[in-house]
């Protein structure tokens, strides 16, 4: 509750009837209409347990015809909608502002065809990502998308959020592998853009404007994906630099030594791995008799062990002689290359066990990017822990702030500030989180006025009644009605 913006409830959006509870059961069955309150207490609120709703319904349609159903229905009575999939999402986005329904597509989790031969997954919007990874691994593919919430979050909360993660600096964003999208609109409306080509110029290409677009221009029902085979070597290492100007360094080394085979280049602050020490359960300290001031862990994929070996270690060798790394360890075993990603993919995690967190998801250009760390952590002295980490491959910051407690003073020595540096500096507020109810109406930090505008006539063409995520996105001031 404590970030998000004042905002009223729409009076033209209709409350539940038991009319419309009736016909729910009608489409649905009694099992696709949850509305008892534990479960309801669950997807009412957010993984930060930050954001929460009051919505009384959640509904959980099995195929495409019954998602358009529901919409076409929800749009006739004005019933305002929260698509919502695995609630891992961490810009309050996936719960209700208020009392909108929530249409769950976490039953639609069929894979539907894989190609063998051109690596193309089609499947259903709510299969759990960590199913598809283990599927395709089974298969010797792999996802394109690998992030910490896996075991939870679903492919069509992955593509509505046009999801980073730690895999983007090699397969590139979602943009460039989702191929297709089966998507209903607010009017029932189901868009077949379920394309399996690479190349297809007829016309705009829709399908990216629901890339990314949080559930509020429609409802992802299927996936086609272009997913890469899987190469038989993988090294993990995790190094540890004096400064963050030897990270940078080292980022640049990595990119001319590794080149195609590097995979990841991850990095945490000595405060984000003080957290997952401290918090999380079976977490070994990679160098437990020295103290250091960054830690950035490296992975290389390729096709020959020994090739790509040699490669790593004249890279580590180089890394070494220049001084960019003052420690490191190569993972001997996969157990080994598991537990340096637990250390980078459970940050979130032991943050929340911490307390309070103020998160800021930011692309910022990286010769800059630890100068905002460093002038958040002046700002708030003692009053709270500034931590770092993030993908610094994609040029993208996790500044997260840790405090033993929610506290609006706190919050307003952050904000604006972050906002107006991150704009000073001409980055992004969000690098991949996206806007939800956290920074609706904080887009124009990094987006032009007419820009804005043309996004909302787009909302407004595709959902004219704007029963589909409201409050989200967009500044909700763009849709109050004169
Ligand atoms: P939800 O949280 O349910 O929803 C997210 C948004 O998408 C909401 O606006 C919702 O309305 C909309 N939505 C969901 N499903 C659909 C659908 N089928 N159709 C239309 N709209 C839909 N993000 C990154 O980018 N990179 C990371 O590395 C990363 N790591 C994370 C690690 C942890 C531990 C956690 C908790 C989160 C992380 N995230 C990361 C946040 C990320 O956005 C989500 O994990 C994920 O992409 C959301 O998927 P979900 O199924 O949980 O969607
Ligand atoms: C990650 O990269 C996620 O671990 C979460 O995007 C980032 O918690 C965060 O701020
Ligand atoms: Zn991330």
């Amino acid at each position: 509750a404590s970030q998000a913006t004042i905002i009223q409830r729409r009076p033209d959006f209709s409350t539940i009837s038991s009319e419309d509870l009736s016909y729910f059961k009608n489409i649905l069955g009694e099992r696709g209409v949850v509305q008892d309150e534990e479960t309801l207490d669950a997807v009412n609120t957010d993984w930060m347990r930050k954001y929460k709703g009051t919505s009384k319904l959640m509904l959980q349609p099995r195929t495409v015809e019954e998602v358009s159903q529901i919409l076409k229905y929800c749009n006739s009575r004005c019933l305002a909608v929260v698509p919502q999939g695995g609630n891992t999402g961490l810009v309050g986005g996936s719960v209700p502002a208020f009392d909108e329904v929530i249409v769950s597509i976490s039953y639609m989790n069929k894979i539907i065809s894989f190609d063998k031969v051109s690596g193309i997954l089609v499947c259903e919007a709510g299969c759990i990502l960590e199913n598809l990874i283990a599927f395709l691994d089974n298969q010797g593919f792999v996802m394109p998308l690998d992030l910490g919430a896996k075991g939870s979050c679903q492919i069509g909360g992955n593509v509505s959020t046009n999801a980073g993660g730690l895999r983007l600096l090699r397969y590139g964003s979602l943009h460039g592998s989702v191929l297709g999208l089966e998507v209903v609109l607010a009017n029932g409306t189901v868009l077949d853009m379920l394309g399996t080509l690479r190349k297809d110029n007829t016309g705009y290409d829709l399908k990216h404007l629901f890339i990314g677009s949080e559930g509020s221009l429609g409802i992802v029902t299927k996936v086609s994906i272009l997913t890469p085979p899987k190469l038989s070597s993988v090294n993990v290492c995790f190094l540890a630099c004096k400064d963050y100007a030897s990270c940078l360094k080292l980022l640049l080394e990595a990119k001319r030594k590794l080149g195609e085979i590097l995979s990841a280049f991850e990095f945490l602050d000595h405060g984000a791995m003080d957290l997952v020490l401290k918090h999380l359960e079976g977490v070994r300290n990679p160098f437990p008799s020295s103290m250091h001031n960054f830690y950035v862990l490296i992975e290389t994929t390729g096709s020959s062990e020994s090739y790509d070996r040699e490669k790593l270690d004249a890279f580590l060798l180089h890394s070494m002689e220049n001084d960019l790394i003052s420690d490191g360890v190569v993972a001997q075993d996969i157990a080994q290359a598991s537990s340096c990603w637990h250390i980078r993919e459970g940050i979130p995690e032991a943050l929340m066990k911490a307390g309070g967190v103020y998160k800021y998801d930011l692309s910022i250009p990286v010769e800059k990017m630890y100068d905002l760390v460093e002038e958040m952590g002046v700002r708030l002295g003692a009053s709270a822990k500034v931590v770092a980490y993030g993908h610094l491959g994609d040029g993208n910051l996790h500044l997260n702030i840790s405090t033993p407690q929610y506290d609006d003073n706190i919050l307003s020595q952050i904000e604006p500030f972050v906002y107006d540096w991150t704009s000073k500096h001409k980055g992004s507020i969000s690098a991949e989180h996206g806007l939800g109810l956290m920074k609706a109406d904080k887009i124009h930090y990094t987006k032009s006025p007419e820009t804005v505008q043309l996004m909302a006539n787009i909302k407004m063409l595709l959902d004219p009644n704007g029963i589909l995520n409201p409050y989200k996105v967009l500044p909700p001031s763009l849709f109050t009605k004169s």
